[in-house]
């Protein structure tokens, strides 16, 4: 047999901005290997590793089939040594011992846990992992002074842990929106983030506000977030300046976008009720069946559909957080990301903050190697022209960097 018979299944350019990544792929057991060994790399902080074995992953999941033999990659790029050689083994024999070692080993568990608390990083991780502390509950124990992110963050773990549904989602951005219209009437709110891109579970929920009026955003942020807690909707805040503006995103900017550009991390408190009426006024009908409850929402915001309880690659089998045991919960903790922008800067900031964070940094890899640019999520600055490129959509932007324009469903690298 001519093992060039099924060479070339496709051709595909090597930067993930170059190409559409659809949420639906079809090398589900390659991709979840990859994955893996990623998020060990990322966990150990070797983040060149995690990005290699990231691409290799992003690429499978551009791939319109499924592949059955290494020889089917010829000629993709992207593929590494290593992650050519863990693709043969899950091919071969079904599995990839690496993998398989990775995810019995003690570190590695432990990291996932301790990085699985809200405000917990790493670096911090691993100092408590090489103490002794595996656990959250061998953190609670150890007596270890924590700071509010991390008190909050240990104090709602399982709920911070459980993938936040659409429903969900679209409860709370009622809520937001809701806030918002009261504090600055005009201001405009859009869902980002993996929800953008069609996902149907995430991790937390992203918005990003701004108002057609230049200028008038100023001050938002805490007007918003001073209105959820006065209505007791946040189980914690921390509002900041937006990371990039620290200095290792490109060329400085006026400092009047600096006090401009904010961002909060919170925890939201989403009762039942918010989601019982959310679901039940949605024009969605597919979200508006058995609504005959009284005190729980609907089962169409209770149950995780089996597709949609798979996060980071691992399946994760539970009941719905909304009927623990006997009982019915009456509210859950949902991780909530807000960022405000001027509407000059709206495009940018949307492309920045859609993702997928892969996606992202193709993007401004393409900028700086292909284009002499530096994308961020307020600007795109040509270093050949010696000048800030403006532009109204995230089309515009594409087209700025010489690219297909790829909708966000496509970007889920
Ligand atoms: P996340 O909320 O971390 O990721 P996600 O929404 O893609 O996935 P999940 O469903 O698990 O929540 O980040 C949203 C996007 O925001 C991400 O693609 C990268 C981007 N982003 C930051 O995370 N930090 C920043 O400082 C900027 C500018 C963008
Ligand atoms: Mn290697
Ligand atoms: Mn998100
Ligand atoms: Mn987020």
């Amino acid at each position: 047999e001519d093992p060039d018979a099924e060479l070339a299944v496709v051709s595909l350019p090597s930067y993930a901005c170059q190409r559409h990544t659809p949420l639906q792929h079809h090398n589900k057991g390659l991709i979840g290997a990859l994955s893996i060994l990623a998020e060990n790399a990322e966990l150990s902080e070797n983040e060149g590793r995690g990005v290699a074995f990231r691409r290799a992953a992003a690429l499978l999941k551009s791939l319109p089939q499924e592949i059955g033999r290494a020889g089917q990659l010829r000629g993709l790029p992207c593929l590494g040594d290593h992650s050519l050689r863990v693709i043969k083994e899950v091919l071969e024999d079904g599995g990839c011992r690496e993998v398989e070692a990775t995810k019995e080993s003690e570190q590695f568990k432990a990291m996932k846990a301790l990085t699985g608390i809200f405000g917990v990083g790493p670096k911090t991780a691993d100092r408590w992992f090489r103490e002794g502390i595996h656990t959250p509950s061998d953190l609670q124990r150890s007596g270890h002074t924590l700071n509010r992110a991390q008190q909050a963050g240990l104090q709602h773990y399982d709920d911070l842990n459980l993938p936040v549904t659409k429903a969900e989602a679209d409860a709370i951005c009622l809520i937001v929106e809701r806030a918002v219209g009261e504090v600055l009437p005009g201001a405009e709110i859009t869902l980002i983030g993996g929800f953008r891109r069609g996902k149907q579970t995430g991790h937390d929920v992203d918005f990003l506000i701004t108002h057609p009026e230049e200028g008038r955003e100023e001050g938002l942020m805490v007007k918003v977030v001073s209105w959820l807690e006065a209505q007791g909707l946040l189980l914690y805040q921390k509002t900041t300046r937006n990371s990039y503006l620290e200095g290792k995103d490109g060329p400085a900017r006026p400092p009047s976008n600096m006090d401009r550009f904010e961002r909060c991390f919170s925890i939201f408190r989403l009762s039942a009720e918010q989601l019982r009426r959310t679901t039940h006024s949605t024009t969605d009908p597919s979200s508006r069946v058995n609504t005959d409850l009284h005190t729980v929402p609907p089962q169409s915001a209770l149950r995780r559909s089996d597709s949609s309880a798979q996060m980071d690659g691992q399946v994760r089998v539970e009941s719905s957080v909304w009927s623990q045991g006997s009982g019915s919960r009456s509210w859950r903790a949902v991780r909530l990301d807000l960022v405000v922008s001027p509407y000059s800067q709206f495009a940018f900031a949307l492309l920045g903050w859609t993702g997928s964070k892969l996606f992202e940094r193709e993007l401004r890899r393409w900028a700086v190697h292909e284009r002499a640019m530096t994308l961020s999520s307020h600007t795109l600055y040509d270093s050949r022209q010696k000048l800030y490129l403006r532009a109204g959509s995230e089309q515009e932007i594409f087209a700025l960097l010489g690219l297909e324009y790829i909708p966000p469903c496509g970007r889920n690298a």
